[in-house]
């Protein structure tokens, strides 16, 4: 058997060559047991014609196969016609133009925990093939530009797998004995990524869509037995995707049969595979006593995700790997604009911007920061990250911005057409939005191949004279490991000017008194001058946040207070909120690090009491201006993160502000108790929000009516938004009496939902983000309870990432203490799982940005793990270059 055991390798994107070899048809046949797999494949081949040797050996992919046997048009090899060295197969026979290459290997999916090929979760057999899980199932060129025609043959007990599953339609199938098989056969040409099968005991829930061509679909949605009452919400979600695709994107099905199967160990959230999605239970299992109102939002974004892959994926795919975000990023975006559409776009936005500043910054300015197309990689696995998703999503947004929307969108029509069954490039994408646009897109490149967050100096220069106002913009961009020396973006700034009574006509280069344009900021220094300008204006500048940058304006916090009531922009009038938040925090931060105290600014309390007494129609956007800069976000800000500080002077603040609007959060509360019935529609879910948020703030007070309320509202809420709400708050409520509470409300949870992984999932993060001290103990002693499997990467996320990522008071705490125990996991992760040991790196790999103290701890650490024997290329990876000079 071949093992992924030799030291890693780089793999460069300026050495992309075509494959020697493409791959017509693939028949794959495969024999479940439960002891071994046996797995046939027949693959008709030929040379390439793009292939610069054309007498080159064929090399195919094959990790962790049994070989019993492999032939080259019927005639058999022998064992000195191939050689396997480290995941590749050689065939050294010589080879003609054309031929059949059939292979019979076993493999066994049930001592499978890496979570990649073909696996078992529970008592089903299901695949992960994205990115290169497919040579773990039969020898292949497994890489996306090659593309073949899929027939697959499954085999099973019937008892056991009475549900066998494939890509495409059901051509097939019949009975053997006590086994049963069925054929699936799939049209379209697609790369192995794309391949999936499910067997299993599974229930079925059905439902059909016409798509506007007439074609009749059927959905179906499979789970366990026990999971049939979680499926509509997912369903219904598919249904206004599918529509939504073809109304905004012109894109339909075309399939027969579009299939969703839920399991419940996944390394991802879900995957594309073609007409057969499989998801992570949580990403698709809804019912509101288990599942929180962001949980439902999320779950619905996905489901669409998945199903919008079907063209900007599956249709048209990467040519390789460093072209991740030409699907993942355009996808990102078209499932934002979808969520946008079925909910408040401002809130979403607020959602996806505070994500991208808290942890993308946060990868963009370590030592993991890779430009949106990644020029190398050791393990592509480690390159789902945050910069190919969502500043992939950012960056084709702007595109969007530039274009506008019906240029974007007979751009992506272009796109689709010309590249139907290809393996492109993001080149590709961009060459068809500039060539609908007549733009010239090539500074817009440097996004995609640059890492880094650019920063933007904003000033304004008011003339009473002449009255003009002036804009001069700075932008820079610090180094990344990649490169040290960035060339400008093109940066579109959507903005407008607010004035006392209302926008301001924009007049001046070319404007005619529009009240809002894009800027584009093109040049390192640049300015821009409005003329009439009848007042000193106060600028709504990068409205929607319409560039994934870091910038400043010098806003005095009068100005802020005047941009959150006066300004046009929802979006804006959030950052404006933000802004004087995070400036107050900051001061405060520094004051603290410096022995002094000052007192709060009395304007924030003054801008939270008009949001709580008068929140107006968007309440959703009121509870999230009324949520203070998480601590992420505040640490991500400063150049040294001192944990401590920001976090006491945070409950610090949010302590004050209770104090101060005692009345006006009771009030609020109040106001916003959902009577009627629940449902996970916006208007309700806003409601529960701000109710939430008032509750949250008042948890901090020393009031026992308040406590005692928080805990009926935990042990006897219909709906788990508002069971969570309330037990996060008890958890972390410093107050007396609370911690007593939490454990009662926490064990009355765990009696209830103890049969339901989805809810001891989140009982488990509870406990893990609790920031009130002791967490490492409460943390290492759940490692131990029956809730508790390290094989379930739902379960890691949920307790180690949570505590490590999120809780970061008892994360660093002093001794390191913190650190060892991360350390510790993902070397036993290592063995297990080494996708998910690398991601639950990641906190140990921000070293550089803790004081000196904590930084010699956290590298220990990292040296350790690299010491460890047998490390996988994933955690090789992430803690080499962590470590390494930069
Ligand atoms: N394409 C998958 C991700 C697979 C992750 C592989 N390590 C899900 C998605 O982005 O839609
Ligand atoms: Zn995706």
């Amino acid at each position: 058997m071949a093992h992924r055991d030799s030291q890693p390798t780089t793999i460069f994107l300026s050495e992309y060559r075509p494959p020697d070899f493409l791959i017509a048809t693939t028949k794959l046949s495969i024999a479940l047991g439960s002891e071994e797999t046996r797995v046939t494949s027949e693959l008709a081949m030929s040379r390439n014609p793009a292939a610069e040797d054309r007498a080159a050996p064929l090399v195919l992919h094959a990790v962790d196969l049994q070989i019993l046997s492999l032939a080259v048009d019927g005639r058999e090899l022998a064992a000195d016609e191939y050689v396997q060295v480290g995941e590749t197969l050689t065939v050294t026979r010589p080879l003609g133009d054309s031929f059949v290459f059939t292979s019979e290997v076993i493999i066994k999916p049930q001592e499978n925990t890496s979570l990649e090929g073909l696996y078992r979760s529970r008592q089903l057999f299901c695949t992960q093939c994205e990115a290169e899980g497919f040579r773990k199932i039969t020898p292949y060129l497994d890489r996306p530009d090659v593309m073949a025609e899929f027939t697959t043959t499954i085999s099973a007990p019937q008892g056991d797998y009475p549900v066998l599953l494939g890509n495409g339609n059901l051509v097939a199938s019949g009975e053997d004995g006590g086994r049963h098989w069925v054929t699936w056969h799939d049209p379209f040409a697609k790369p192995s990524y794309l391949f999936a099968m499910v067997a299993g005991k599974l229930e079925c829930l059905e439902d059909s869509f016409v798509t506007r061509g007439g074609r009749v679909v059927s959905l179906r949605l499979y789970v366990e037995a026990k999971d049939l009452d979680k499926c509509g919400f997912a369903m219904a979600a598919l249904k206004k995707a599918m529509a939504w695709d073809e109304q905004v994107y012109g894109r339909e099905y075309d399939l027969d049969v579009f299939m969703i199967v839920a399991v419940d160990d996944f390394n991802a959230g879900a995957m594309e595979n073609k007409g057969l999605n499989i998801f992570n239970s949580s990403a698709v299992l809804a019912r509101q006593e288990i599942t929180t109102d962001a949980a439902f939002q999320t779950i619905q974004a996905i489901v669409a995700h998945e199903y919008f892959h079907n063209w900007s994926g599956n249709r048209v795919t990467c040519r390789d790997w460093f072209q991740l975000s030409l699907k993942e990023g355009f996808t990102v975006f078209r499932d934002s604009q979808f969520s946008a559409d079925m909910g408040s776009d401002t809130v979403n936005r607020v959602q996806d911007v505070t994500l991208l500043r808290t942890l993308q910054f946060a990868e963009d300015g370590g030592p993991m920061a890779h430009p949106v197309q990644p020029a190398s990689y050791m393990e592509i696995a480690n390159f789902y990250t945050l910069t190919v998703y969502e500043k992939g999503s950012e960056v084709v947004r702007m595109i969007h911005t530039l274009l506008g929307s019906e240029q974007f969108r007979r751009g992506s029509d272009l796109y689709f057409d010309r590249h139907d069954g290809q393996a492109v490039t993001i080149e590709d994408f961009v060459a068809a939005m500039a060539e609908v646009s007549g733009r010239d897109l090539s500074q817009f490149m440097h996004w995609y191949r640059q890492a880094g967050t650019p920063r933007v100096e904003v000033t304004g220069h008011y003339d009473s004279d002449h009255r003009t106002f002036t804009l001069s913009f700075r932008q820079s961009c610090p180094p990344t490991p990649e490169s040290k020396d960035k060339k400008p973006y093109l940066i579109p700034v959507k903005m407008g000017l607010l004035g006392s009574s209302g926008a301001i006509p924009l007049v001046g280069e070319g404007r005619t008194g529009e009240t809002e344009t894009v800027l584009e900021v093109t040049a390192a220094e640049q300015q821009f001058v409005f003329t009439e300008v009848p007042e000193q204006p106060v600028p709504s500048l990068f409205r929607g946040f319409s560039a994934p940058v870091k910038w400043s304006y010098p806003y005095s916090r009068d100005d802020l207070l005047f941009q959150m009531a006066a300004d046009s922009d929802g979006f804006n009038r959030w950052e404006a909120c933000n802004q004087l938040a995070l400036g107050i925090l900051r001061e405060l931060i520094a004051a603290r690090l410096a022995g002094r105290e000052i007192p709060l600014d009395k304007r924030l309390v003054t801008a939270y009491r008009t949001l709580l007494t008068d929140p107006g129609p968007d309440r959703a956007m009121v509870a999230q201006m009324l949520t203070l800069p998480c601590e992420g976000y505040l640490g991500e800000d400063m150049d040294t993160i001192q944990v401590q500080a920001i976090h006491q002077v945070r409950l610090e603040v949010r302590q004050a502000l209770a104090i101060a609007l005692r009345d006006e959060l009771v009030a609020c509360g109040e106001a916003n108790r959902v009577v009627e019935g629940y449902r996970p529609e916006p208007g309700q879910i806003a409601a529960r929000a701000l109710r939430n948020t008032a509750l949250a703030y008042l948890s901090l007070l020393d009031d026992q009516q308040i406590l005692a309320q928080l805990h009926q509202q935990a042990v006897a809420a219909d709906n788990m938004t508002d069971t969570h709400a309330a037990l996060v708050a008890l958890v972390n409520s410093p107050a007396p009496g609370a911690a007593a509470l939490a454990s009662q409300a926490l064990a009355s949870f765990y009696q209830r939902w103890r049969d339901e992984p989805l809810a001891v999932n989140l009982w488990l993060q509870v406990q893990a983000g609790a920031t009130v001290p002791g967490g490492l103990e409460r943390v290492a002693a759940l490692l131990a309870h029956e809730a508790f499997d390290i094989r379930n990467p739902n379960k890691v996320r949920a307790l180690i990432g949570v505590f490590c990522s999120l809780n970061g008071v008892n994360f660093h705490c002093e001794d390191g203490a913190g650190y060892r125990f991360l350390a510790d996991r993902v070397v036993e992760l290592n063995g297990i799982n080494p996708q998910i040991a690398a991601r639950q790196l990641s906190p140990l790999t921000r070293w550089r940005k803790y004081p000196e103290s904590q930084a010699v701890l956290m590298k220990a650490q990292l040296r350790r793990i690299l010491d460890t024997p047998g490390l996988s290329p994933d955690v090789f990876e992430v803690a080499s270059k962590s470590v390494a000079e930069s």
